[in-house]
């Protein structure tokens, strides 16, 4: 057995997101997002399971919290919804708002961080009805709501961040259409991601105009769910290109107007042609945008689960070989997120999650080494990284064993990065608990603690009990 330590004071938490968790859709003058508008899309969600129950974590926030505390938690990362703070995109909601101070005060007491995130997907469907983040007033009127939130918990709240991977929000909502609001409109996904883009921008510059600085203890981020891209075939150029223009629309189309301040070349030319409402996506950004959007941050939060392995379309294998992925999907998820497409994921030969994910941990730790040499990032926090698996409860337990080793790999590789130098201060598994998988519903479950969706039962799995003792111990055994 090795042993690896942590730097002292390394952060260690759980995480989890308002829709997938609260239920309550209709609580205290909650009005619809967009997610609650897509799930009742037929063929939108795997099985038509929808979250108007999900973990009813909104009646049961004390007991989750002592849970959390049980398992030696640091920190929980949550995401605030802005269709209960500010229902329609609207003034404040009160009694939304005051689920969050409670749970910041229940956080507070029990000794843990909050870590919060602002928009975790769940656009007040009114804004939709508008344009959502194709219209570039929803920027402003995120500003609006994240300055509510901020005004009601910036007393007591240090970490905030905009995003969680605002990928998903712009490809997975507007190009494929496989997330809410399901638009399948080719290039609007990249004006959605420059609007997504703007909303963090003028929330970072206004939060530094109020002294959210790190000398008053503050901190401002962004979630990305950046991916490491090799090429299927490194011989064969088509395959070199399909990975440059998956790394360009995954990585670099958040990356470098984040960290260098343009979008690259490339992009401009991989849509030549395409056209959202008659324009080009570049007449979208407005002087002045990228200045913003590329404010210094106090962190980047790396969302990771696998790597990608792009190979060209026409490729020579199997039919069955060149599914993006070989679990089941609802039937709006096969449309390609990426503007132009043209490309698919052989199997590689990796080993897998239950649910198929490839599971590949020293893509992990090229991934952050490559943050470190090409972007320069501030410190990074893993702010999310975990394993689906079919998990069984029975007599009262749940042995996950793969999870824990799924977790002990990525671990290891991000000590390997640490120890290349790369400055990771933090790891936050996905999730604290079971809950509503998105366009998977209660299909896969990613949680250290077993939901029982007929009773609400948790249990924490055998995971989370290796997981509570490694963040008391802050050293890795394996
Ligand atoms: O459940 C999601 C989460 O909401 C965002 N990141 C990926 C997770 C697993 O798919």
């Amino acid at each position: 057995m090795t042993t690896r330590e942590f730097p002292p004071g390394f952060l260690w938490g759980a995480a989890a997101a308002a829709y997938q968790i609260e239920g309550a859709v209709d609580a205290d003058g909650r009005t619809p997002s967009i997610w609650d508008t897509f799930v009742k899309v037929p063929g939108a969600i795997l099985h038509g399971d929808t979250a108007d129950v999900a973990c009813e974590h909104y009646d049961r926030m004390p007991q989750d919290v002592a849970l959390m505390k049980q398992l030696n938690l640091a920190s929980y990362r949550f995401s605030t919804a802005w269709p209960r703070i500010c229902p329609d995109g609207g003034p404040v909601n009160k009694a939304g708002l005051d689920f969050y101070s409670r749970l910041t005060d229940e956080l507070l007491a029990a000794g843990i961080t909050p870590w919060l995130t602002l928009y975790h997907w769940d656009l007040p469907q009114a804004l939709e009805d508008d344009g959502g983040w194709t219209n570039r007033d929803t920027a402003y009127r995120f500003l609006d709501y994240a300055m509510t939130v901020y005004d009601a918990l910036g007393d007591r709240v240090d970490h905030w961040t905009t995003h969680n991977e605002p990928w998903c929000s712009a490809f997975m909502g507007y190009t494929s259409g496989g997330h809410a609001p399901g638009r399948q409109e080719g290039v609007a996904g990249v004006v959605a991601a420059h609007h997504l883009l703007l909303g963090h921008g003028l929330f970072v510059d206004e939060f530094r105009r109020r002294g959210g600085t790190a000398d008053d203890g503050k901190a401002v981020g962004i979630t990305l769910n950046p991916t490491m891209v090799d090429p299927f075939d490194a011989d064969r150029p088509a395959d070199v290109d399909a990975a440059r223009r998956l790394d360009g629309f995954h990585n670099r189309v958040f990356l470098d107007p984040l960290f260098r301040g343009r979008y690259a070349d490339d992009l401009a030319g991989d849509t030549e042609g395409m056209l959202f409402r008659g324009r080009r996506w570049q007449d979208f950004v407005q002087d002045g945008d990228l200045e913003l959007i590329s404010s210094p941050l106090d962190f980047l939060g790396v969302n990771f689960y696998h790597g990608d392995v792009p190979a060209a379309l026409p490729y020579d294998a199997e039919p069955d070989a060149l599914l993006g992925s070989r679990i089941e999907h609802s039937p709006r998820q096969r449309r390609s997120p990426y503007p132009g497409g043209g490309f698919v994921f052989p199997r590689t030969g990796l080993p897998t999650t239950d649910r198929d994910w490839e599971i590949d941990p020293d893509a992990f730790r090229r991934l952050l080494v490559r943050l470190r040499d090409a972007y320069a990032v501030p410190p990074i926090y893993i702010t999310e990284n975990g394993a689906m698996a079919d998990d069984v409860l029975e007599d009262g337990a749940v042995h996950d064993a793969a999870r824990q080793q799924y977790i002990e790999q990525h671990l290891g590789a991000m000590l390997d990065a640490m120890a290349e130098g790369v400055d990771v201060r933090g790891y936050f598994v996905w999730s604290l608990m079971d809950n509503f998988e998105w366009s998977y519903g209660y299909a896969h479950r990613f949680g250290l603690v077993h939901v029982d969706y007929g009773t609400q039962a948790r249990t924490p799995k055998d995971s989370a009990l290796w997981f509570a003792e490694l963040a008391a111990r802050n050293r890795l055994c394996q």
